[in-house]
């Protein structure tokens, strides 16, 4: 079987064809774009009416939300050992990164990238930006803080949740005045670690962290 993702560079789309190069599944890409002056094509907006990429089709229906795909692939392919299974007590924390991830720190950029969606006048967007910068920085302390020593978000095993953790660490940028990853030492030792690996040097192309 082979798996099919709405794909454009430096979006999360990428994370996904990570853990499907950790899988060794096939799959083909479907580019498409995050720019917003770019018109999301129709038969993206029919799977997902927000627009949002990744979208993944697996046996011809259609997953969005990181998360929720995450969760899905590694359930399907339990051999990449990329997340604990439903009985082992380490599988809620991998759930809870998933959707901590998922759900605020992903907010966080969009607030950030797409100001504009979460204000109603353009003089406010500036407000909408500041706050995101102080958003970030405030979920990247708990998510660092979390990590402690450990090896990996779930302690001494990697999982999927620093795949993740990698992808959202390449969306720390400068010219938004984010906070540089180095500020948080345990994620950038995580976030080091997982950009070595060849399946994210091949999605990635050069070593981000
Ligand atoms: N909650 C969604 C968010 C996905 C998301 O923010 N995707 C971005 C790319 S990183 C996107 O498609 N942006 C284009 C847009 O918002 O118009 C998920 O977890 O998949």
């Amino acid at each position: 079987m082979t798996y099919s993702l709405y794909y454009a560079e430096n979006s999360a789309a990428m994370g996904v064809r990570v853990l499907l190069e950790e899988m060794r599944q096939p799959y083909d890409l479907i580019g498409t774009s995050i720019d917003m002056d770019t018109p999301r094509p129709p038969e993206l907006l029919a799977l997902n009416p927000n627009g949002w990429i990744p979208v993944l089709i697996s046996d011809g229906a259609a997953i969005y939300e990181c998360g929720a795909i995450t969760t899905w692939l590694c359930d399907r392919h339990p051999d990449a050992g990329l997340a604990p299974g439903v009985d082992d007590p380490a599988r809620g924390r991998f759930l809870q990164w998933l959707f901590f991830f998922s759900s605020s720190v992903q907010n966080a950029y969009q607030m950030s990238y797409y100001s504009d969606r979460f204000c109603d006048t353009a003089a406010d967007e500036a407000s909408v930006k500041r706050r995101s910068i102080t958003r970030l920085r405030e979920l990247w302390r708990v998510v660092d803080d979390a990590i402690g020593d450990n090896d990996w978000m779930l302690g001494e095993d990697l999982s999927a949740a620093d795949i993740y953790l990698f992808m959202l660490t390449t969306w720390l940028s400068p010219a938004h005045e984010h906070p540089r990853v180095e500020e948080f030492a345990n994620v950038h030792r995580i976030a080091s670690t997982v950009s070595k690996r060849p399946s994210v040097q091949l999605v990635y192309g050069t070593d981000p962290a």
